[in-house]
């Protein structure tokens, strides 16, 4: 390639700021969800999709603003409908990239069901939960994995229930790649989401990402983050030993699966708006 045809394809590659809508995030000064926005578009950027490939789905709560603050195709759905509503879209228009987000409330609560079944059904998707400890945006209530001893005015003296583990269910249900990220290492995250999408199949990637404002301790997760010692692997038990013995604080891509991605048998993707609407005639 000569000097100039070099100049122009690097023009021509999409930075981050393609990817950043006009809007102005309304998170709390400080809160991780920041961080997780930014590398989401280092993410994009890297894998040079243009925005109007990808679309990103949301349920509710404060992570799940994110599609806004996106110039991508966005869907902010019913709390904790997110990986129903992007199922669907995948299999009606596989062409499209389809990114979906939120937090723990939203995912591992009221969305729990669709969390197992999604790593079961292995659509190519790619989840991202914004892992906070809490629900921020109803004010502090414990979620699925919030420590049992955590003392709050909403939860005195803690519930006294064990945490969910998110990467140990997700490889239990059959998630095809699994990881752990921290908002606090944006470029480290981004990498993590380019290689998520790139995996074919359900591709889970946890971020703990701090709530400043209900959770203000979570400022140290990074001093208690680390890389994760060993290479990603693909044997699920293995992977499951790992994730069952580490701290909660390793950091990396945990497993990469070889399932093939769901694939519906017969022609539904193909159908165009005004057939699906036939059959739905009375
Ligand atoms: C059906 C339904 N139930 C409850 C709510 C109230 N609600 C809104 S956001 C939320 C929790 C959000 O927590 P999380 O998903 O962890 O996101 P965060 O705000 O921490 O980012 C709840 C319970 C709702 N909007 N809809
Ligand atoms: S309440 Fe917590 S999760 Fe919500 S924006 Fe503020 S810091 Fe972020």
């Amino acid at each position: 390639m000569t000097i100039a045809a070099s100049a122009t394809a690097a023009a021509a590659r999409p930075t981050p700021q393609l990817y950043k809508s006009d809007y102005k995030p309304i998170w709390c000064p400080g809160c991780g969800d920041y961080s997780v926005l930014s590398s989401l578009t280092k993410a994009l950027a890297k894998l040079e999709r243009m925005p109007e490939d990808i679309v990103v789905v949301s349920g509710i709560g404060c992570s799940s603003r994110i599609p806004a603050y996106t110039t991508c195709y966005g869907f902010h759905g019913v709390h904790g409908r997110s990986l129903a509503a992007a199922t669907g879209l995948k299999l009606a228009r596989p062409e499209l990239t389809v990114i979906v987000a939120g937090g723990d409330g939203d995912g591992y609560s009221i969305g729990g069901n669709h969390f197992l079944h999604a790593c079961r059904r292995n659509v190519d998707l790619t989840y991202i939960v914004m892992d906070n400890h809490v629900y921020g945006m109803t004010k502090g209530q414990p979620s699925p994995t919030t420590e049992p001893d955590w003392d709050s005015k909403l939860s005195p003296g803690g519930t006294g229930l064990r945490a969910f583990h998110p990467l140990a269910i997700a490889l239990a249900a059959g998630a095809n790649f699994v990881a752990r990220a921290y908002a606090g290492d944006p470029n480290g995250t981004a990498d993590i989401i380019a290689e998520a999408v790139n995996n074919p199949g359900f591709s889970f990637v946890e971020i703990l990402s701090q709530c400043v404002t209900f959770r203000p301790e979570q400022r140290e997760w990074k001093t208690q983050v680390h890389p994760a010692p060993v290479a990603s692997t693909d044997d699920p038990a293995r992977a499951a030993r790992r994730v069952m013995t580490d701290d909660g604080f390793n950091i990396g891509i945990l497993y990469r699966g070889n399932r093939k991605p769901y694939a519906p048998r017969i022609g539904h993707g193909k159908r165009t708006t005004a057939e699906l609407e036939r059959g739905f005639t009375l």
